[in-house]
């Protein structure tokens, strides 16, 4: 092998490795200005929707339930008829590995939901749908482990 393409060689295999590290960083790295927050209202603010986990920090890996407030958007109460649960990793383009539901009405409009499981590190995401008289809407948690 002359010595002018093993240095060829060389320099596509750098690069290779670097271009990997990157996609690889995109991959994991959730974007910087993702709402972080827990308190939010509902996208058509019909709600005033809080997420609080049961356990600090959230961990990769065992089951983990929330505690969701639900309250008009000025937060006087609302019958809540039902909450549906979604997610997953949109950079990695699946979804919740388990089926969370709420499984307790704590009254003054909380609700613990259980059986959440992330099962790696990176950006998660859930989103609340809320049906209730004033009507259907949805608020999105954004998670990063
Ligand atoms: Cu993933």
């Amino acid at each position: 092998m002359s010595r002018r393409l093993l240095i060829v060689l060389v320099a596509i295999a750098i690069l290779a490795i670097a271009g990997w590290q990157l996609a690889m960083r995109m991959f994991m790295a959730a974007p910087g200005d993702l709402d972080l927050s827990l308190s939010k209202k509902s996208e058509n603010g019909l709600y005033a929707v809080s997420l609080a986990p049961e356990q600090a920090p959230i961990r990769e890996g065992p089951l983990e339930s929330f505690i969701l407030t639900v309250k008009m958007a000025n937060g006087q109460p609302v019958e809540v008829s039902r909450i549906e649960i979604a997610g997953g990793m949109p950079r990695h383009g699946h979804g919740l590995p388990t089926e969370p539901r709420v499984t307790a009405a704590l009254g003054d409009g909380r609700y613990r939901i259980e059986g959440f499981k992330f099962t790696m590190a990176g950006w998660w995401q859930i989103r609340f749908t809320i049906e209730a008289p004033p009507g259907r809407d949805e608020a999105d948690f954004n998670i990063v482990l």
